[in-house]
């Protein structure tokens, strides 16, 4: 059911380092007691729920994680250090499957809980562990195991984030496809109802948020039931409501509060989200035109864009990706 992102990696536990073989140096002594240390384990590779992720986008398909591999052991008993951990962020709700054995590993719901996914090898003992009373100078130690390697499938059911309002023809499918670095699949979506469009938006290096644009929201409202609890899931997530209205018409304003009339007919909840406002179609506008349209309207910010010119778009872009990164915070 659903929206799913989905993407599959490999981890790989470091290796363990090496034992030593080491003797003691004594005056007068050719070989003193063994004291070669341990190596080091290899690290290990963990995931970790980021509650500021929404998506798996920035996790590289087909990409292999390894942790560090331990150091080799020194003379004088010394350890090796322990090889670094590979932390992998996830979005919560991440489902992680291992591929090699088809099973279901984990289901990472809480915020900041992990999940070890592959073990480092054992670092391999030095030869000062090996001594016994009939053998006094051991002349050997082990290597490190290899680290534990696992293909790994993850998958997350998406939300949205941002949900776009507005009137047909106001531009919404076109914005959603420019705005859009990846459009997730649909799992098993009953064809009876209203499909929303999903896409993954990046808002900056690191992070990319869900932007959902649900066809014939506005023109379904007088009878909104045959939208659905699944669609009314992704609105309750929402924090953020885009209005697109087209800048070519008469009155902005007017055309916001009709919009808002008929979401408040549709459900109480809309009247809680924060809004932004982009005026569109400003391509065809001349530039004193622009000038003139509003900076706010009922109190929220207006962005004049086009999706032909992309005139705006990366400020709105950056706009969105700021409130929901401070709803989160
Ligand atoms: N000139 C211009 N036309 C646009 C722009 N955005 C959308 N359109 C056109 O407006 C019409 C409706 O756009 P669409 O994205 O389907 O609107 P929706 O019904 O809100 O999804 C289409 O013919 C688009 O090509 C824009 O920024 N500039
Ligand atoms: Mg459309």
């Amino acid at each position: 059911m659903d929206f799913i992102d989905e993407v599959t990696i490999t981890v790989q536990g470091g290796n363990g380092g090496r034992g030593c073989v080491s003797f003691r140096r004594e005056k007068y002594v050719p070989k003193g007691g063994p004291d070669g240390g341990d190596g080091g384990n290899g690290g290990n590779v963990i995931l970790k729920v980021n509650p500021n992720l929404s998506t798996l986008f920035d996790i590289r398909p087909r990409k292999r994680y390894k942790a560090g591999n331990g150091v080799m052991g020194k003379g004088k008993r010394m350890h090796g250090k322990r090889g670094q951990t590979s932390m992998i962020e996830v979005p919560q709700g991440t489902i992680v499957i291992n591929l090699d054995t088809n099973t279901t590993i984990g289901d990472l719901t809480e915020h900041n809980e992990e999940l070890l996914v592959a073990h480092g090898g054992r670092g391999g003992k030095g030869n000062a562990r090996f001594t016994s009373s009939t053998r006094q100078t051991p002349d050997f130690a082990q290597t490190g195991k290899t680290g534990e390697e696992r293909t790994l499938q993850f998958q997350l059911k998406l939300l949205a984030d941002v949900g776009l309002v507005g009137f047909p023809n106001a531009g919404k499918s076109t914005f959603l496809s420019r705005i859009s670095a990846a459009k997730p699949k649909i799992a098993d979506y009953p064809f009876t109802t209203l499909i929303p469009q999903l896409g993954i938006v990046k808002t900056s290096e690191y992070s990319s948020i869900v932007v959902a644009d649900i066809p014939g929201l506005i023109e379904g409202a007088h009878h909104g039931k045959g939208l659905g609890d699944r669609f009314l899931r992704h609105v309750e997530r929402t924090n953020l409501l885009l209005f697109l209205i087209d800048a070519n018409e008469e009155d902005p304003s007017t055309l916001y509060n009709k919009l808002n009339d008929e979401l408040r007919q549709f459900h109480e909840s809309f009247s809680m989200k924060n809004r932004l406002i982009a005026l569109t179609k400003t391509d065809l506008l001349a530039e004193n035109q622009i000038k003139k349209l509003p900076k706010k309207i009922d109190g929220w910010n207006c962005f004049p864009i086009s999706s032909v010119t992309d005139a705006g778009i990366q400020n709105i872009v950056q706009e969105m990706g700021q409130l929901i990164q401070d709803s989160s915070a």
